[in-house]
């Protein structure tokens, strides 16, 4: 049997799916209210896919609880925040789930760590704690680290997908491990060691924010200069081996915004271009709020609560605001003393911000001036309501379609 513990956005997809999948699978969580909903038969976010695979695990036999069980394998899926002072990756919740796994665990079990983790964690922070409680890794307890790729808003379809890893101290643990995964999993899944594992999965993500910093910073330059930005990276991603990405309003979510800190908290002398990128990308909301003021001096518009910000999530069609630009504009704003832009998102139903509507009209018919933070399928479909708006559109949603409009971009 297998106990998953945590049940959130990558534990709670991965439970479903090997227990759809033939396997026993037990799902733990210590948040009463979110047992109780998945005990009802409601998902906890919205993502496409995750109802029907969570009917299927249910007929299968998935179990959701409290209680941690005593299982074969522990596939632990719990937060890793950094500590926004230290830059370092915050353990805490993973030591707690590894010291309760351990209680209940019978000996030989593997003891699975999803959770993203900076190299060297687990030697630094889990090994310590198998050990202080008397066991042996190896023996008592098989440590693996199986970190996961899949991509908020495109979820299922990538945990099918997507090629994984698997870090383990033993090979054969990690082919037994890796079988689990098979059951599902249509992509290549490779097999190294524990502190490989643990960097790929930061590298990855590093690489990823530092070309969207790159990004980021040429949408500054080309604006110093009067240059269209998504003219320049088009062009130049017409060469066969350049591929810049898009700038953006910043970088949000659990992931990319996170975890290449990792990599500047342990290494601070060496993460040079890294903890600029990470710099660069911080301060894109900030950016975004001066081209706002700047805007709105040249239209001279001078009512602040007359501008409003389309969409409050991280990115595009999720509902998941975690680390959202435009909650860090919005704070930032404050900051400076000063508030009022109005705010909507077709994907959030509460109410999280002051002057938060939740009708696209409404919100339309308040604001003469429109800061596109989200390219939602809606605005999309929707974009010719903005035609008559002072739009700053930060994701180059409107493109050529808004030619004669009064459009501007970063
Ligand atoms: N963004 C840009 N410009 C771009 C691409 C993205 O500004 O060209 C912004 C997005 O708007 C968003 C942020 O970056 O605010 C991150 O979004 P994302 O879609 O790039 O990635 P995440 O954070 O949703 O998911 C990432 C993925 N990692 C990589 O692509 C390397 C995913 O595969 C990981 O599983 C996930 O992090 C994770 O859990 O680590």
């Amino acid at each position: 049997m297998i106990n998953v513990i945590g049940l959130g956005y990558i534990g709670l997809p991965t439970a479903l799916m090997m227990a759809s999948h033939g396997l026993k699978v037990v799902g733990t969580d210590y948040n009463h209210e979110l047992v109780d909903m998945l005990r009802a038969g409601h998902t906890t976010f919205k993502e496409e896919g995750l109802d029907a695979l969570f009917n299927s695990a249910v007929k299968s036999g998935i179990v959701f609880t409290t209680e941690y069980q005593t299982a074969e394998t522990y596939i632990i899926s719990v937060p890793t925040p950094y500590d926004k002072f230290s830059k370092r990756v915050d353990t805490s919740y993973v030591v707690e789930a590894v010291k309760n796994v351990i209680k209940v665990a019978p000996k030989g079990a593997s003891v699975v760590v999803e959770s993203t983790v900076s190299p060297g964690t687990m030697d630094k922070f889990i090994r310590p704690v198998i050990k202080e409680a008397g066991l042996e890794t190896g023996e008592d307890i098989y440590l693996v680290h199986a970190p996961e790729r899949i991509i908020p808003g495109n979820m299922i379809y990538e945990l099918i997908h997507n090629n994984r890893t698997i870090g383990a101290d033993e090979k054969e643990i990690g082919k037994k491990i890796k079988s689990y995964y098979a059951s599902f999993c249509r992509g290549e899944i490779v097999v190294t060691d524990i502190r490989s594992a643990e960097m790929t999965k930061v590298v990855e993500n590093t690489y990823r924010a530092v070309n969207i910093a790159f990004a980021n910073e040429l949408a500054k330059i080309c604006r110093h200069d009067g240059i269209d930005v998504y003219e320049i990276i088009r062009i130049c991603n017409m060469h066969p081996r350049v591929n810049i990405l898009q700038p953006g309003p910043g970088v949000g979510g659990h992931c990319i915004s996170v975890d290449p800190w990792f990599l500047v908290g342990d290494y601070p002398s060496l993460a040079n271009v890294i903890n600029e990128s990470m710099k660069t990308n911080d301060g894109m909301p900030d950016f975004v709020l001066n081209r706002i003021y700047e805007i709105m001096k040249e239209e001279k518009l001078t009512d602040i609560s007359r501008v409003g910000l389309y969409g409050l999530t991280y990115k595009e069609n999720v509902d998941d605001m975690r680390e959202s630009p435009t909650l860090q504009l919005l704070a930032s704003q404050k900051r400076h003393l000063a508030d009022g832009l109005k705010v909507y998102d077709p994907m959030i139903e509460a109410d999280i911000v002051e002057n938060q509507y939740h009708d696209l009209s409404g919100f339309l018919n308040d604001i003469d001036m429109v800061v596109i933070m989200v390219a939602h399928d809606e605005i999309k479909k929707n974009c010719m309501d903005l035609k008559d708006k002072i739009i700053l559109d930060t994701r180059n949603v409107i493109g050529s379609l808004g030619r004669g409009w009064k459009l501007r971009t970063l």
